[in-house]
């Protein structure tokens, strides 16, 4: 092994160029020429000895880092969005039968995500609107409230503009990424909506500072309630499949989806399979965003 080891070391030093061949001397009971075919050898063994050391340091130490990303891991960006890891998965989108506030636009059908993503745990503040556009267009003003009155091109351009200066790819959830992130490990929220919610019931008639009620089970805050929040799709009925697998929504259509209800809604309003719709070109004070970080596979 002695020997292994000296003529990997010498190996990686000839090829890095640190060793000239002539002057190549290995001390060892079976090394002992300066030759430059025993460096050849050293240099085919050392390459042999570079796979298996890579690849015992990609076992030991790098594949479990990445294995060990689990749900709810929060990774922050340079405006202190809090991202949270989402797993891809399966679940039930839209409401239960037996839910007795469901519209008929809520179907449910089963979805897969194929990939996993990192979505915000808290809806985009004023201070990080601030520090990505110019100025803050909301009703209600104060860092830490949700930023709302924006559009849904002013949301695009605000992942556009976060995309360009991270150097990742931001973006708005889909309706189906949004539903699963809130539907969490696809339990039902609790029923004690003042526990996870500010709505109508309990705002006060304003928006609140993010953070301040619940989180789900994967680190989530304001899902439901606060303001609600654009999604990517445009507005239309579900698909008609068994399973479907990362829908994007209808194809065109005059208006864009927002989920989660707001301080403006009552209760049936505030469910995670309820679905509103806006037009893309309205500012509305009850209406902001969150961001999906894309991960690649
Ligand atoms: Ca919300």
């Amino acid at each position: 092994m002695k020997n292994h080891a000296a003529m990997y070391i010498a190996a990686m030093r000839l090829q890095a160029g640190l060793l000239p061949p002539s002057v190549l001397s290995i001390r060892g009971p079976k090394l002992q020429r300066k030759s430059i075919g025993v460096a050849r050898r050293a240099a085919t063994r050392g390459l042999g000895y570079s796979f298996f050391v890579a690849l015992l340091l990609n076992a030991t130490f790098i594949a479990p880092l990445w294995a060990a990303e689990k749900a709810g891991d929060v990774v922050v960006t340079g405006i202190g969005l809090r991202m949270a890891y989402v797993p891809a998965g399966e679940f039930l989108m839209g409401a239960p039968f037996d839910d007795r506030a469901r519209m008929a636009d809520e179907l449910p059908h089963k979805v897969t995500l194929t990939r996993p993503f990192r979505i915000s745990t808290t809806e985009v503040t004023q201070r990080q609107w601030r520090d990505v556009m110019d100025g803050t267009p909301s009703r209600f003003t104060g860092d830490d409230l949700p930023v709302e009155m924006i559009s849904w091109r002013d949301a695009v351009e605000f992942c556009r503009r976060l995309s360009d200066r991270q150097g990742k790819t931001y973006r708005l959830p889909t309706e189906a990424e949004w539903e699963y992130a809130c539907r969490a490990d696809g339990r039902r929220p609790g029923r004690d909506l003042d526990a996870w919610a500010w709505y109508a019931g309990n705002s006060d008639g304003k928006t609140h500072p993010v953070a301040g009620k619940r989180a789900n089970r994967w680190g989530l805050h304001d899902m439901l309630g606060n303001v609600a929040e654009w999604c990517m799709d445009y507005y239309g009925p579900y698909p008609d499949a068994a399973v479907v697998a990362d829908p994007t929504g209808a194809v065109e259509g005059s208006y864009r989806v927002v989920r989660g209800g707001s301080w403006l809604h009552f209760a049936a309003a505030c469910r995670p399979s309820a679905r509103m719709t806006v037009p893309e070109s309205y500012q509305l004070p009850h209406v902001g965003l969150r961001v999906v970080e894309e991960l690649r596979p």
